[in-house]
């Protein structure tokens, strides 16, 4: 079909040339999504996105959406932020790229890794760069494997998550991730990689105090450790709040514990603040909220706000100064590890976070008052509990309310509410992801009270457009 397209014509269309359903044409003819069934896409046509600015994005067809998951949990600073563009712009006309290997080294990649280490919880003094959060985690594994190597541990090699966490797409990230439905499709997890339960109060904690349950659950990665036996274990890695899981809060007891647990047994702490790092959850880094003190973090999205791929490991004094003093040669790298336009981005972006005071503002006031909408939102028939951390937020669809989480009767998988319940926010302007039954948001941290009351009164209506649909559909009364 698209085998005679004149070359000259494939430009990026302007405003005044978007025909929407020509690019639909061409993206299922030749665009492989992620995560994305085929089929079932191009009977309905991808929706083109063209234009952002703050919290809000634009389609090809001139629809305003309020974007509830900041692109993919990661436009922190949100859209339209010229001063990075410049950044970007300036850095690409200075030296739009040099490697980081041989013994050589760029200007904004260097003060990026200074300004981290002074945002970084103390012990982190140095940071290793990729560009996604899945090449991150699978640094980490070498990383890791490596340092027990130079420890004079070799035999230290089995590294433990936690089932529905998602670590990354990459064979190692898969891996490291608990996804039933990634690890079907292609013979997952790797040698060496092995999963607990995860700290979902409201699926596991029937008739125990979510400070019992917390402890409950860290346990469990005791019970691994002993199976396993300690003197085989590397690392434990898990996201301080999981979210594309559906954003599981863990109860308050749950990482205190987990790290007693892997200092008691020597164990190597990894938090995934791929999400949570660069304030989602009111502190710069998820640990220091749930209060840890990891060895290695991953980081990404947020580091850039998206603007442009970027991601990395902030590695602990331990781990730095085994692989600095004893290590000689780390046989790893990508090269666009601390790429100077990518690293320009970040340091503006950075720049905007803090002057901006936009992590101080998750904490004491966007936050609180996502919390306060979302606890106001259980009052409608479908919802049965809503839980908020910082600015990311999940809700329940549920066919029958009960007093706690544990009382609420769920719908049938097959009726893939939350799917519903999704398509009706797409087609009324606001953007939030459905994770089985359980909605959730993470906007932009730019976000005002007055645009977390638009979205969330966005949010009641699909709500009750849900309702209608479902009760229509005879299953609820
Ligand atoms: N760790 C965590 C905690 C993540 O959330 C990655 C690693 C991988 O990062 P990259 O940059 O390689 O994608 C992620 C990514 C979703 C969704 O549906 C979430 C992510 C990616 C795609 C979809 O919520 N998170």
């Amino acid at each position: 079909m698209t085998t005679n397209t004149p070359i000259a014509s494939l430009r990026i269309a302007t405003p005044e040339t978007y025909d929407t359903e020509a690019l639909q044409r061409l993206d299922s003819a030749h665009y492989l999504h992620p995560f994305t069934d085929h089929a079932a896409l191009r009977e309905r046509g991808a929706r083109v996105i063209v234009r952002g600015e703050g919290v809000y994005l634009w389609d090809s067809e001139g629809n305003k959406i309020i974007d509830g998951m900041a692109g993919l949990w990661c436009v922190n600073a949100g859209y339209g932020r010229a001063s990075i563009a410049d950044a970007v712009h300036a850095q690409l006309l200075q030296l739009p790229f040099y490697n980081s290997f041989f013994n050589t080294t760029n200007v904004p990649a260097v003060t990026l890794a200074a300004l981290l280490a002074r945002l970084a919880p103390s012990q982190f003094q140095h940071v290793f760069f990729t560009s996604s959060g899945s090449e991150a985690n699978d640094t980490i594994v070498r990383m890791v494997r490596r340092y027990w190597q130079l420890a004079g541990k070799p035999e230290r090699e089995l590294i433990i998550s936690r089932r529905n966490a998602y670590h990354g797409s990459t064979m190692a990230g898969a891996s490291l991730g608990g996804m039933a439905g990634m690890h079907a499709q292609g013979g997952l997890p790797i040698p060496g990689i092995v999963h607990i339960g995860q700290p979902n109060y409201a699926e596991g904690g029937r008739g125990m105090s979510e400070a019992e349950f917390g402890l409950l659950a860290a346990g469990w990665l005791e019970e691994k450790i002993l199976e396993a036996g300690p003197d085989k274990v590397a690392a434990f890695i898990g996201e301080p709040v999981q979210g594309a899981g559906g954003v599981v809060i863990p109860p308050a007891t749950y990482w205190p514990e987990i790290q007693r647990i892997c200092d008691k047994y020597d164990i190597l702490l990894v938090s995934d603040e791929v999400i949570c790092g660069f304030g989602r959850l009111g502190t710069w880094f998820g640990c220091e909220l749930m209060g840890f003190q990891p060895d290695l973090i991953a980081f990404a999205k947020g580091v850039t706000s998206g603007y442009v791929p970027l991601g990395g490991v902030l590695v602990g004094g331990r781990v730095a100064h085994t692989l600095i003093e004893q290590g000689g040669d780390f046989n790893h790298g990508f090269t666009y590890s601390g790429h100077p336009a990518a690293c320009a981005a970040a340091l503006e972006n950075l720049r905007i976070i803090d002057t901006e005071r936009l992590v101080e503002r998750v904490a004491l006031e966007t936050g609180p008052h996502l919390k306060a909408c979302f606890a106001a939102l259980v009052s409608h028939p479908l919802v049965g509990h809503a839980e908020t951390c910082g600015l990311t937020a999940g809700l329940n669809l549920v066919r029958r309310k009960g007093a706690s989480a544990h009382d609420c009767e769920a719908f049938p998988a097959t009726h893939a509410v939350g799917m519903l319940c999704r398509k009706h926010m797409f087609d009324n302007g606001v953007i939030m992801r459905a994770v089985g039954d359980r909605m959730i948001v993470a906007p932009p941290l730019s976000i005002t009270k007055v645009e977390i009351d638009e979205m969330v009164e966005r949010i009641g209506y699909c709500l009750d457009l849900t309702l209608e649909e479902v009760v229509r559909r005879g299953w609820m009364d």
